[in-house]
């Protein structure tokens, strides 16, 4: 697959999910760098790579994985004397993050799954890799529990779900969107995944799932995020926003509906946020922390992230 259509199946969310966009985007930019000729100029191959990297970004703007992951990345082959020396630097850091990601995806499956008492009822939502790898391992501990999947409008991502879980022979009750709050007395936890974590431990994550944190509040069930540490976002530090996706409204009103309706308007905007006190736990592959812990895991793991900040700052006293 050559990188453009990396970044067309992630723009129409035939890749999706916040950790495997960025694993997939990384892998994208390490293959397309064969691609680029050898001159043996290394500004070239970098204006090159930096130009792809440019392409990746562009697709999806919220899940911060994505630009974590190109930076993760990027950050030493910028520093690169020569063009092979850049080559290697890329290549390495691309597998390196690729199996790192999966590593901590099994790491906080692990620690998620330790959560899960024997007997709960959890509710999901969405379809995360990390919120289900949990459930899963708790399954796989001998533990008798039971989940509630959402449908998850107007993609059903919830469906993606249901199979899995029925897969591992989970059983399992699919509700509509809507049905969270009269089914929440019927759960004991819920657990979702993340597709960006504020420096105030806000999650911003699939619409609905703030609801859905406000309904477990009410009830005093508990929250749980699952999620990796580069889904972290150390540029909220200097007040930067999450910017949330907005989808095409044929998404969710056909066209030729919504051309007899010229008073009506659809809105669709694809992530929420979740204010910190409405969740209980962050389970990241280096532990689990509440939310309003969020500013340490910005500075050990993405300690570059705030350097870059840093001189941000200092060049901004200059003028
Ligand atoms: P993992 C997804 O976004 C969902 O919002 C999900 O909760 C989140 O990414 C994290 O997923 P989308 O791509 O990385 O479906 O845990 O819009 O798999």
């Amino acid at each position: 697959m050559t990188l453009a259509e990396t970044a067309e199946k992630i723009k129409t969310m035939e890749i999706r999910g916040a950790g495997k966009i960025a694993r997939e985007a990384v892998s994208a930019l390490r293959d397309h760098a064969e691609t680029i000729p050898r001159t043996g100029d290394v500004k070239t191959f970098l204006r090159e790579l930096e130009y792809a990297a440019g392409v990746l970004l562009a697709t999806r703007p919220t899940a911060v994985s994505l630009p974590n992951a190109i930076q993760i990345v990027m950050r030493d082959v910028r520093n690169a004397k020569t063009e092979e020396a850049a080559r290697c630097i890329l290549n390495d850091k691309a597998n390196q993050f690729i199996w790192s990601s999966r590593t901590a995806l099994d790491r906080i499956s692990v620690m998620g799954a330790n959560h899960i008492p024997n007997g709960s009822v959890i509710m999901t939502h969405c379809n995360s890799k990390a919120a289900l790898g949990s459930i899963i391992e708790a399954k796989n501990q001998g533990k008798d529990i039971e989940v509630y999947a959402t449908e998850v409008r107007p993609w059903n991502q919830g469906r993606l779900t249901i199979k899995t879980l029925n897969d591992n022979k989970i059983p399992t009750t699919y509700i509509v969107d809507s049905a969270v709050r009269s089914m929440m007395k019927d759960v004991d936890l819920v657990i979702v995944g993340a597709d960006a974590i504020t420096v105030n431990g806000a999650v911003v994550n699939k619409i609905g799932t703030s609801q859905i944190a406000l309904a477990a509040h009410e009830a005093r069930k508990n929250v749980i995020v699952t999620a990796e540490t580069y889904k972290f976002a150390p540029r909220t530090i200097l007040g930067e926003l999450i910017q949330i996706e907005e989808r095409p409204q044929n998404e969710i009103l056909p066209d030729e509906i919504a051309a007899s309706l010229p008073f009506v308007k659809v809105k669709n905007p694809v992530f929420d946020v979740t204010p910190a006190e409405y969740i209980d736990m962050i389970i990241t592959e280096a532990g689990a922390l509440p939310p309003h812990l969020a500013y340490t895991i910005m500075r050990e793991y993405l300690g570059w992230g705030l350097d870059e900040l840093q001189n941000q700052f200092l060049s901004m006293e200059k003028h």
